[in-house]
């Protein structure tokens, strides 16, 4: 059992936590406590719940029964409970990627006058790489005909893969997945087979659920990637940007509003009328309006509009004790309920603006492209009314911030790289990596959960990974861990950087121009798929599979089933995958032997779980290092 987690390496979060622990507030972080201990039989997954006979518990250390009542067994119990929270991942993220194109289907269709075709090069990348003639078509037809075809991927009947599976990983992946019988072939189907498949009486066998999992997460990744396209073509591919992190952000003399959630289609366009609610705002006596964000609404316009970031998930209800947060608007996950008896409390506007996701004692405003506008404007101004009723004596904003440099969309990285390699710019990090001054790249994603110390596990993993030369994309919560510490200020280099790291860094700022940061900042949780796209890109410069390189994962405070579902891509595509928190299969050795071992045979990549983040560096570390070698001093590599 994991011991109770109090600790914080986010000076903000310590300061809002001395100031409102003698008021016994409730946050995460007291109700984490007061839930322990939590059940041992969950702990290890074998506490079924499935029908209504249970629940069945099975007590694999004997003293009770080892079968429940309709017989399943351990790896049964724990089998069928993982492919649940993978299909529940895929389903937040290819939902969210349904739901933004059908935001794109209806600019193609003129019903969306808020928003337009931002990017049209991207339009025409995403058509080329799913086969969809761009020759003589405008914008708005092609963007009708690519909404199309991403909504036929959660509908189609015919038994093709994905064509947002097959379009965008290298061919020799795509072959390996076919030969194994997981290409996924509609998004939407593979979860209802899910959910059907670990149905009371369904499928018992641990082997063909392990299987769908990985179908599963394959077919997650082509949502998530759904998701980037869209918003890069609405709003623009994230390019280099500068701005700062930390509730240091916050300002008492402005309107302050929170975004929070996943999907940045509402605060887009709060952005565009911010400045014309200006004057609305100094005539209630404030000095203007400010936004911020939170969790991966927050990435996404920190990616692409350079705007603060305030916090990330255990930092959520911290970000409204400060007092000034005039109203919070949140779109669709990772919101705890937890934040709405804090706003009870104070003048906060609680405000819920997807269907999928509401809150008992929000203000409902449902997003709709056809009014974003007004839908905007109305919670602006909701916003500034709020901002007259504040608790001026209960205002506490830590005066914490870091500097922070973001948009390191894959587009951006061959702009960078190309100062070194104009030619061939993906041959720039390739070349790093060969001559050892580079020992691999990672990805850093996933959540905060209250089972490790807050930001803590994730620093203490990428200090490992910058110290030993790994170069690090980062993604949703770790990114913004990563981000308040100074793993992306420009003097970040000098910080934190191993010699070589440093030195490639160095290179890089100085052929570009521009500060380079240790940690590269890739967006939210559906950005994922921008690492697996880099990725790609290296293996086919090198013409191997998408395992042989020294690529790795990392989610040391894994926590959503989002984190269970990339983390099961990440093995797929052959990566050593680090996850800090116990997942719930140590109830079944067969299923744990799969995870950490078996995956490896059969896709090169496999699972390392352990708590302690330099333990699990450390393994990585030693993957990134045999996989170099194999690949560039072993006299060539035959994949
Ligand atoms: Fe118990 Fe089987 Fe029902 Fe699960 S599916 S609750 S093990 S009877
Ligand atoms: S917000 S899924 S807690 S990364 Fe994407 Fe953070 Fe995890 Fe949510």
């Amino acid at each position: 059992m994991t011991p109770p987690q109090n600790k914080t390496a986010d000076k903000a979060v310590e300061c809002i936590m001395n100031e409102v622990s003698a008021k016994e507030v409730s946050t995460a972080w007291t109700r984490y406590q007061e839930m322990q201990p939590q059940c041992g039989f969950g702990d290890l997954g074998l506490c079924c719940r499935t029908c209504l006979m249970g629940p069945c518990q099975i007590h694999v250390y004997g003293g009770g029964p080892t079968k429940g009542i309709c017989g399943a067994t351990a790896y049964t119990i724990v089998a069928r409970k993982i492919v649940r929270m993978a299909a529940g991942g895929c389903a937040a993220h290819s939902d969210h990627g349904r739901h933004i194109t059908h935001v794109l289907k209806d600019v193609a269709e003129g019903k969306a006058p808020a928003y337009q075709v931002k990017d049209p090069a991207k339009l025409r990348w995403v058509a080329d790489h799913v086969d969809i003639a761009t020759d003589g078509k405008d914008d708005l037809q092609l963007a009708g005909e690519v909404a199309d075809a991403m909504l036929e991927e959660f509908a189609r009947q015919d038994g093709a893969p994905l064509r947002w599976t097959t379009g965008f990983l290298p061919e020799k992946r795509v072959r390996k997945f076919n030969r194994l019988g997981v290409l996924p072939t509609n998004i939407n189907t593979h979860i209802a087979e899910a959910l059907h498949r670990t149905h009371v009486g369904v499928d018992a066998d641990p082997v063909p659920l392990i299987f769908l999992a990985i179908k599963v997460a394959i077919a997650d990744l082509a949502g998530e990637h759904i998701s980037t396209d869209v918003s890069d073509i609405l709003f623009g591919t994230p390019r280099y940007n500068r701005t700062v992190t930390n509730m240091g952000a916050l300002d008492s003399k402005m309107v302050n509003i929170a975004v929070h959630g996943h999907n940045p289609v509402l605060p887009e366009v709060m952005l565009d009328v911010m400045e014309e609610l200006k004057d609305e705002a100094k005539a209630v006596g404030a000095e203007g309006i400010n936004l911020v964000g939170i969790c991966c609404t927050g990435n996404e316009i920190l990616m692409r509009r350079g705007i603060p970031i305030a916090g990330n998930f255990s930092s959520q209800e911290h970000i409204l004790l400060t007092g000034v947060i005039d109203a919070m608007v949140f779109d669709m996950q990772c919101i705890m309920p937890g934040i709405a008896p804090i706003a009870q409390g104070q003048h906060t506007e609680l405000i819920s603006t997807s269907d999928v996701a509401r809150i008992v004692s929000d203000t409902h405003i449902e997003f709709h492209p056809e009014t974003a506008t007004e839908d905007g404007k109305k919670i602006v101004r909701m916003a500034i009314a709020a901002f007259q009723n504040r608790d001026k004596d209960t205002i506490l904003i830590p005066d914490v911030t870091e500097d922070t440099i973001a948009g390191f969309s894959v587009e951006q990285i061959m702009d960078i790289l190309s100062s070194l390699n104009p030619d061939n710019p993906i041959r720039a990090l390739n070349d790093a990596i060969r001559s050892g001054e580079l020992k691999g790249v990672v990805l850093l994603a996933g959540c905060n959960n209250q089972k490790q110390p807050h930001d803590i596990t994730h620093l203490k993993f990428v200090q490992e990974m910058a110290m030993n030369d790994v170069l690090c994309v980062a993604t949703g919560c770790i990114a913004i861990a990563a981000a308040k510490e100074g793993y992306m200020a420009a003097d970040s280099g000098e910080r934190f950087a191993g010699p070589g790291l440093k030195a490639f860094l160095d290179r890089l700022s100085a052929a570009a121009g521009m500060p380079i940061p240790v940690v590269w900042h890739m967006g939210s949780c559906v950005d994922n798929s921008r690492a697996a796209d880099l990725a790609t890109l290296m293996a086919n410069d090198l013409d191997v599979d998408i395992h042989n390189l020294p690529f790795g994962a990392g989610a040391p405070e894994a926590m959503a089933e989002k984190a269970v579902v990339i983390g099961s891509w990440c093995v797929a595509l052959g990566w050593p995958t680090y996850v800090g928190v116990q997942p719930f299969i140590y109830g079944s050795p067969l299923v744990t032997e799969v995870a950490v071992n078996t995956a490896r045979d059969v896709y090169g990549g496999f699972f390392i779980f352990d708590s302690d983040p330099v333990v699990g560096a450390k393994r990585v570390l030693e993957e990134l290092e045999y996989r170099r070698w194999r690949l560039f001093s072993s006299g060539g590599l035959r994949p």
